[in-house]
């Protein structure tokens, strides 16, 4: 069934008079969806959930409707005393009354409510955008925080656990088409020799989760820049977008990829590695305007590991893409031959970038801790 004909089966009143695919996005398929009525008009975003990364798509919505209905109270009874009108998508239940439809052919389809007014942006050059990211994310995390983590399915298993991502390299890396392309292409094999110098740190984290020292909670997943909405007549963030990665988690995942994303002012796609650093006027707005809101529910050992989860999330990143790369570009999408090498290239070196600045990055992250 196509996108046309799966965007009516939703509440939505009116009739269907365009549909436009929306290119973002690594992982599933999005669509801009126009309906109007006689005197009003109706704009929402319908996706088609990849089935090859998340296996349970109806758990996937279970998720997502019990964080949004939460976060939805919390926006609400703050609302009078916050700065700005804080927004957050809503998931538009399907006809038959379910959070989601399924067509002819079993893909899972979704509709869920646009962001008013605002626009999301592939790179940040200003640190007001960068605090703006991280504002974004902490007040996210805030109004989740009292949100039994035990009640949110496990819908990505593995997703953010490090090890098990070298451990997948290690597997990837024996195959036949692995060792063919580490052979023909030599800054592949360059890749390889960064991660083997990186083995020993990769399980920070879970080290300090097995340990007692951080606790899982429920996390966003995946607040890279282009899910950060800002408002378009006040400059400031209004929501956070892409919620089907909302499961539970460390806080710190989320910290350590809103960093990666929000401080390398050349984004994640660019093929010019030295364009890719970690910008510390970025990292600095950033980090403030987090801390505004996640001082709150921040524990002593989470601000501990607060450096070594944007060194961990950049260096997982590229570890998955090159991974990909070495699979034969089996997860993430891609639009022309390499994109995953190249993504993994520019997430390195931004690793090593981040490496170089540790001094710095722990200095400010005391100061506003
Ligand atoms: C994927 O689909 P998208 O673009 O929101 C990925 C994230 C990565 C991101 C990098 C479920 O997100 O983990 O950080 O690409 N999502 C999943 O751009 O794997
Ligand atoms: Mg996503």
């Amino acid at each position: 069934m196509n996108a046309e004909s799966v965007a009516n089966h939703f509440q939505v009143p009116g009739r269907l008079v365009a549909l436009q695919p929306i290119g973002a996005g690594n992982v599933n398929d999005t669509y801009r969806v126009i309906f109007r009525t006689t005197f009003s008009e109706e704009q929402f975003i319908l996706q088609r959930i990849n089935q090859a990364v998340f296996k349970d798509p109806v758990a996937v919505m279970a998720n997502m409707k019990a964080v949004t209905d939460h976060a939805h109270r919390r926006i609400e009874a703050e609302a009078d005393q916050a700065d700005r009108i804080w927004q957050l998508p809503r998931v538009i239940p399907a006809k038959d009354g379910r959070d989601y439809t399924v067509d002819g052919k079993g893909h899972y389809w979704r509709a869920l409510s646009m962001i008013a007014s605002s626009t999301n942006y592939e790179k940040v050059n200003e640190p007001e955008h960068a605090a703006e990211a991280g504002r974004v994310l902490g007040y996210f995390q805030r109004i989740i925080s009292d949100f039994p983590a035990g009640e949110l399915a496990d819908t990505l298993p593995g997703f953010h656990i490090a090890p098990g991502y070298l451990g997948k390299y290690d597997r990837v890396l024996a195959s036949e088409g692995a060792q063919e392309r580490l052979f023909a292409v030599s800054e592949a094999r360059r890749l390889a020799k960064f991660v083997e110098q990186r083995r020993g740190f990769v399980s920070v984290l879970e080290d300090a989760k097995e340990r007692g020292e951080l606790h899982l909670r429920p996390i966003h997943g995946d607040p890279k820049i282009t899910n950060v909405m800002i408002d378009d007549f006040t400059g400031k963030g209004t929501a956070i977008v892409d919620l089907d990665t909302v499961k539970p988690g460390l806080i710190h995942y989320d910290f350590g990829d809103a960093v990666r994303s929000g401080c390398n002012p050349a984004g994640e796609e660019t093929s010019d590695l030295s364009e890719v650093y970690l910008d510390l006027d970025l990292f600095s707005a950033l980090v403030r305007g987090y801390l505004t809101e996640a001082r709150e529910f921040l524990t002593e050992s989470d601000k501990k590991y607060l450096y070594d989860s944007v060194r961990l999330i950049a260096f997982e990143l590229g570890l998955r893409f090159y991974t990909d790369y070495l699979a034969g570009d089996v997860y993430f999408k891609i639009n022309y031959e390499a994109q995953n090498l190249n993504r993994a290239r520019v997430q390195f070196a931004l690793c090593e970038s981040i490496e170089a600045r540790e001094g710095k990055m722990r200095g400010i992250l005391e100061k506003y801790c």
